[in-house]
């Protein structure tokens, strides 16, 4: 049988759990902010999507005998790894200054600052290890393992993740035009969102078009996925988000909504979307892709 979205996020959150408790055995200190931020509830959209791209490339769907099926849940937490370090340091008060994330606390409003600047630390060589870990588990060549590695990397670096918020925090207080933020949503969110969706394709060994197909739908459905949360930040509410509403407008953050306007933002979140899906219609089985591309753009939270 076929798991449904909300079984594979309860195997990706077991996978969590269980691998940090092994992982961080013995390690000191450090473990119980890690195991905060990573534990909390996060919606996991990104090891989902890399599951999703993996079996739309052709990876056999549902559950796979044995080693298999952890192995590849275990590569799904790198991605949720650096994103969980980036959310981590992104709420520090040197950036967006945040007081709850995911429901609770910041990391830094619990352990101090300087704990969770280390944490955010920790999350990315975590993150790598996940990866090489589940790559061995699948029994991937060195070349194909060191791809997978290098994928996540370049997302999460200078020219992603990174790069794309400082040009997000050079940003603030200033008139931006859309080309610009394009450029901000593309860096310091959909690269790593795409990341997850090629990575499922080379971790499926599918062909070069396939993964480019995969990496396409990757970035047009994170620049969706950008639009819709400046769009929730706007109009969503605060319980149910788990993080405090209201900010982009009161740190000045050039957003779709403040170029465009709400309804210009939610016609730019559909194109996007629609670009998206249509990128992954042709490939073997994209339903399961298809379904979270919608749980991105229907989003509440
Ligand atoms: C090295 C200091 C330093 C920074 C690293 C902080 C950083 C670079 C990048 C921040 C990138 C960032 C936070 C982008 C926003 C992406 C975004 C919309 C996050 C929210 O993702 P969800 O909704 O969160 O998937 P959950 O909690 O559900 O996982």
């Amino acid at each position: 049988m076929t798991p449904t979205l909300d079984e594979l996020r309860a195997a990706i959150d077991g996978e969590l759990e269980d691998w940090l408790s092994e992982t961080l055995q013995g390690t000191g200190p450090i473990a119980e902010p890690i195991r905060y931020a990573v534990l909390a509830k996060g919606k996991r959209i990104r090891p989902l999507l890399f599951v999703g791209a993996w079996e739309a490339a052709g990876g056999v769907r549902g559950p796979i005998a044995g080693n298999g099926a952890s192995a590849l849940h275990r590569m799904a937490l790198g991605p949720e790894l650096v994103h969980t370090y980036s959310l981590v340091h992104d709420d520090l008060p040197c950036m967006d200054d945040d007081d709850l994330r995911r429901g609770r606390p910041t990391v830094h409003v619990r352990y101090g600052e300087r704990a969770a600047v280390m944490t955010g630390a920790a999350l990315l060589p975590l993150a790598i290890r996940a990866v090489a870990e589940g790559a061995a588990g699948l029994g991937l060549p060195d070349p194909v393992a060191g791809r997978l590695i290098g994928i996540l990397t370049a997302a999460a670096g200078s020219d992603g993740m990174v790069g794309g918020q400082l040009l997000d925090l050079l940003a603030e207080k200033k008139r931006v035009s859309f080309e610009a933020l394009a450029r901000i949503h593309l860096g310091k969110t959909a690269r790593l969102i795409a990341a997850c969706c090629t990575m499922g394709g080379v971790a499926a060994r599918a062909p070069e078009e396939t993964v480019d197909r995969l990496t396409r739908f990757g970035i047009a459905i994170g620049l969706a996925f950008q639009t819709v949360d400046d769009i929730l930040d706007v109009t969503g509410s605060s319980s149910r988000m788990g993080k405090i509403g209201g900010r982009d407008e009161a740190l000045g953050k050039a957003t779709t909504p403040s170029i465009l306007g709400l309804e210009g933002a939610r016609v730019r979140a559909e194109q996007f979307g629609r670009e998206a899906l249509g990128e992954i219609a042709p490939l073997a089985d994209p339903d399961r892709l298809r379904e979270i591309g919608r749980l991105v753009l229907d989003r509440d939270r």
